[in-house]
């Protein structure tokens, strides 16, 4: 097992759960990106991942670089496409988009980008990514062409989950999108979350910390922010997302 893994499945082990602290290159600048890294140190947080479903800039070198640097926490790329990668990263979540039908999101990319993942040398972390309806039409749902999961359908949802498990892979994402009008459903975290045996994340729209708690307690095992703090920026925020999460399990 690779070095970040273990150290999420030992946060998991020590606090219940887990926080991760999304930052997307194209809403934030270098600068921005680095105060964001240091209040995530500070505040508790357990690993950052950098990524978009859909990259505008090429900033994910430097970003990576500068986040690592100040904050000294692992630093896991959150792709989009093949060619999200960094040499500088420690981590990379290897998502495989199996709430979906479109082959590029199931395979395709990854062997574009497995190459250069092998020569860089970076940890991969097989996930399957699961997209679910969650108000609106996300940008990873345009960019993927996929349909998500509608919220009601949790048998469909669990069987994915099982699947991606059965396949292989390491964690489970239930993902509603970034800036998502809603998170993913309660009932829907648990019903997932009694079928596997592999750590679930969960993310898009979640945007305040007693929701966040509410889906530890359902059965999530790391928290995934992004909006909510690069919109604000707010380091009290930041530390009560990461308390509430660090203690919603009993341990
Ligand atoms: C998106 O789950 C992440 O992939 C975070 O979503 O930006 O809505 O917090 P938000």
């Amino acid at each position: 097992m690779g070095h970040i893994l273990e150290h999420l499945l030992n946060i998991k082990k020590q606090n219940g759960a887990g926080y991760l602290v999304l930052i997307d290159p194209d809403k934030q600048d270098i600068e921005s990106a680095s105060v964001l890294a240091e209040l995530s140190a500070e505040a508790d947080v357990d690993a950052i991942l950098i990524g978009s479903s859909f990259l505008m800039s090429d900033r994910l070198d430097p970003m990576i670089r500068s986040v690592k640097q100040v904050s000294g926490l692992p630093v896991i790329i959150f792709p989009g496409s093949s060619n999200h990668i960094s040499r500088y990263a420690d981590a990379i979540l290897f998502l495989s988009l199996i709430s979906g039908r479109n082959p590029e999101f199931l395979i395709g990319e990854h062997v574009k980008a497995a190459p250069a993942i092998k020569r860089y040398g970076i940890e991969a972390i097989p996930t399957g990514y699961m997209l679910i309806e969650g108000g609106s039409c996300t940008s990873v749902q345009f960019i993927s062409a996929t349909l998500p999961i509608p919220r009601d359908k949790i048998d469909i949802a669990v069987a994915h989950a099982i699947a991606g498990e059965l396949l292989g892979m390491k964690m489970i994402y239930l993902e509603c999108g970034s800036g998502s009008i809603q998170s993913v459903p309660n009932e829907m975290i648990s019903a997932v979350k009694e079928q596997i045996n592999v750590p679930l994340i969960v993310g898009g729209g979640i945007v305040d910390p007693k929701e966040a708690g509410e889906k530890v307690r359902f059965g999530a095992d790391f928290i995934v922010t992004g909006n909510v703090l690069e919109k604000t920026g707010n380091a009290s925020l930041m530390r009560e997302f990461a308390s509430v999460i660090h203690s919603a399990k009993p341990s």
